[in-house]
């Protein structure tokens, strides 16, 4: 590999300089982490998968009129996105118990929710990214209340739209973290927009036709082994991958992956930036 400057390294990705001003690369990793990284461990072909997942969802938004930083993929495990300025909070959004609230709360995993949950978390890993209210974010100034307007409608309409995706496949979306960034335009206007990933890193999928069969991270979190296995499965039900996977015996069959990033950059190609209706305070306005 070229070398490049690494801007930062996280626990599943690399995220490198991008092509041109403006824009990243991020590198997916086969690395695993869970419980802010107290379990670690590598599986061949995870950063492969997820890439691939994560560009055809985001393409998929972009359809629908969700602005992302996906700009387009690069090969197997790296994509181009945007460069914004990461607003420090992860959004979860949840339709079924599981996780962290049935811990938090005691409730049975599986009950299903009278009307999705969107919760907030302070994006630090040396607190361990502790839970807070709306009024946390706008008071020490993460995002203002505007900004959280457009992250909550933007928050929802994935998840219907996601819901939609994923049932049609037979999975059913238990829950999921986003995160948002931020982009001023020469003008000064604010472009909000999706970023980071949308994977089975960061979703709880379930196989309705299938008991319920975890087929996310949690594998991995709860040592029900064959992640990559559940990974490749979601992969091929979206129509990814083909049928039998591009992982054979604990390997990738690089060849077969090389040949698929291709697909998601036909529809790349046609986007444009839609910017927010909020201006960045400039100079006092003379009367
Ligand atoms: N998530 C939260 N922080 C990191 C991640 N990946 C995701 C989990 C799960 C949802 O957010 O993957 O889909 C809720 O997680 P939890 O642990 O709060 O129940
Ligand atoms: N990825 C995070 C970590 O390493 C959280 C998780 O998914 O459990 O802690």
């Amino acid at each position: 590999m070229a070398k490049r400057k690494v801007i930062h390294e996280g626990k599943a990705k690399i995220i490198y300089e991008g092509l041109e001003p403006g824009t990243l690369i991020q590198y997916f990793k086969d690395d695993a982490t869970a419980f802010n990284a107290q379990k670690k461990d590598v599986i061949a072909g995870k950063g492969v998968l997820n890439n691939r997942i994560s560009s055809h969802l985001m393409t998929r938004l972009e359809e629908i009129g969700i602005p992302t930083h996906f700009i387009r993929s690069l090969n197997m495990r790296e994509q181009l996105v945007r460069e914004v300025e990461i607003i420090p909070i992860e959004v979860v959004i949840r339709n079924v118990a599981a996780g962290s609230l049935c811990k938090r709360l005691g409730l049975k995993e599986g009950m299903i929710l009278p009307q999705p949950l969107i919760e907030f978390y302070y994006k630090n890993d040396a607190l361990g990214d502790p839970m807070i209210g709306e009024h946390h974010i706008i008071t020490f100034g993460w995002a203002d209340p505007l900004e959280m307007e457009e992250i909550i409608t933007m928050s929802y309409r994935i998840n219907d739209f996601l819901n939609g995706l994923f049932s049609g496949i037979g999975l059913k979306l238990v829950d999921f973290k986003l995160e948002f960034g931020r982009l001023w335009g020469e003008y000064g206007e604010l472009y909000l927009m999706l970023a980071d990933e949308i994977s089975p890193d960061n979703c709880r999928l379930w196989d309705v036709n299938n008991n319920n069969e975890k087929m996310d991270k949690d594998r991995f979190r709860q040592d029900l082994g064959g992640l990559v296995e559940a990974y490749q499965q979601v992969a091929e039900r979206l129509g990814l991958v083909p049928k039998g996977g591009i992982i054979q015996g604990g390997s990738i069959n690089e060849q077969l992956a090389a040949g698929l990033e291709e697909i998601e950059n036909e529809l790349a190609r046609e986007r444009r930036l839609r910017s927010l209706n909020k201006v960045k305070p400039q100079k006092p306005v003379k009367s």
